[in-house]
């Protein structure tokens, strides 16, 4: 039997995977986009030709859409994966991250009850849920991680919404038997990362950066540590000028995986027979620090201090300095784990950003 899915948040990271994985897959898949001014589905290039993919409108905040789609197609899985899904912004827009993130999964959860209550509804939750709680490991290692059973403690108005949401995930599975879910992710992109998450912001920097330097190979580039540019001056008396990558807390852990994996551990959380929430993460953490050794080391810079400026405003109100996870439960019973290693997921978006750079160089004559 050929099954259907709505993805809402579909040009999206993990939407537009999560098409691919299902298509794959042979759903007919039902892609949900808001209303935009401009194209946003760059992300979907290899699914919209698809004949069994189609892209509607509709938004989680306005529930009349949300209820005319569920009640329409009557769909076996529906992934919510859309998200005011920045922590920055959210403590810029709180009250609008609350709709999106919280009322907007109340929506969902509201027309799937209403219209359509076999239908299977996967929730994206976060690693963000915890915070700044870990679980210290009773093995004699003393190693901190987060699992299912990690209390959680968020510390963003993005952290505290989910977890409203994430809540009332729960309460429809047990008080309305519904087959709803939620996964609890951590940290994961790719190429197609947003670029103002930070491995994106310092792949795509790279990526340019690379590109300019390339363009001048006769230059020698001159570095002034109060400067927000790396300066450049060439034999040909032309002088240059690239900004520097500006970051807040490099100091900060998370664990990241690949966006491909993590979509394939939502679509089996919807295959087992009873629903449950499931982490899903590498179970290795690295600092920014660290994601900036590997990334410039491809550039064939060993010491990046010269190119970084730490900006004091990227500093969040309230950080969550440590995410690691732990995947055992998902590893026992759904048979997920992850399959590209943090290596080869730096190299990935740093060779792709490298490939899609064509800046155009700034230079002027003195
Ligand atoms: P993303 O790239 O920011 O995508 C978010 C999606 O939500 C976009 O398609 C966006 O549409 C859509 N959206 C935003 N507001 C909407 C609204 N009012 N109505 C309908 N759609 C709306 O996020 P992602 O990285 O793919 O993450 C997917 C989900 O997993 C999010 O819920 C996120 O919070 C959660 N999560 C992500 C991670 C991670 O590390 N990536 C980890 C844990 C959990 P536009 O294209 O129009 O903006
Ligand atoms: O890349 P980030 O913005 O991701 P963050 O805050 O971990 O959130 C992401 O992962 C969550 C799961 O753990 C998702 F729920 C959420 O939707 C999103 O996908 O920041 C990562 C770390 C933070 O500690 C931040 O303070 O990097 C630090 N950082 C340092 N400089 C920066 C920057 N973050 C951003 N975005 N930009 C910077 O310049």
């Amino acid at each position: 039997m050929i099954k259907t899915a709505i993805i809402l948040g579909v040009t999206g990271q993990d939407g537009s995977h999560l098409a691919e994985l299902l298509l794959e897959k042979k759903y007919k898949v039902i892609g949900v986009k808001r209303r935009s001014s401009t194209n946003t589905l760059c992300r979907l290039d290899k699914v919209v030709v698809n004949p069994d993919f189609s892209i509607v409108e509709g938004d989680v905040i306005d529930p009349s859409s949300i209820n005319y789609l569920v009640n329409s197609y009557q769909p076996d899985e529906l992934f919510n994966l859309s998200a005011q899904s920045h922590v920055h912004t959210s403590f810029q827009q709180p009250a609008y991250t609350f709709q999106v993130n919280t009322v907007g999964v109340l929506n969902i959860l509201e027309a799937v009850r209403n219209y359509s209550p076999q239908t299977k509804v996967y929730q994206a939750s976060t690693s963000e849920l915890w915070g700044s709680n870990y679980t210290i490991a009773q093995d004699g290692s003393s190693n901190k991680y987060q699992d299912e059973d990690t209390h959680f403690a968020p510390n963003s108005p993005y952290a505290i919404a989910k977890l409203a949401s994430h809540h009332l995930v729960r309460l429809y599975r047990d008080a309305y038997n519904l087959f709803a879910c939620s996964g609890i992710l951590h940290n994961h992109c790719g190429p197609r990362r947003g670029e103002e998450f930070v491995t994106r912001k310092i792949t795509k920097w790279i990526g340019q950066f690379k590109y300019w330097k390339d363009n001048h190979p006769d230059a020698y580039f001159i570095f002034d540590k109060n400067d927000i540019y790396i300066k450049g001056r060439t034999q040909t008396n032309v002088s240059l000028e690239f900004p520097k990558l500006r970051l807040g807390n490099i100091d900060a852990v998370r664990d990241w995986s690949h966006a491909k994996d993590m979509v394939r551990g939502m679509w089996m959380m919807l295959q087992q027979e009873k629903p449950k929430d499931y982490v899903l993460c590498s179970g290795i953490g690295h600092s920014v620090r660290e994601f900036l050794d590997i990334s410039f080391s491809y550039i064939g810079i060993k010491d990046w201090s010269e190119y970084v400026v730490i900006d004091p405003c990227l500093y969040r109100p309230c950080e969550v300095e440590f995410l690691q996870g732990k995947y055992n439960l998902a590893k026992k019973e759904l048979g997920w784990e992850p399959e590209i290693s943090f290596k080869e997921l730096v190299k990935e978006m740093v060779d792709y950003d490298i490939k899609i750079s064509t800046i155009v160089v700034d230079k002027k004559i003195v």
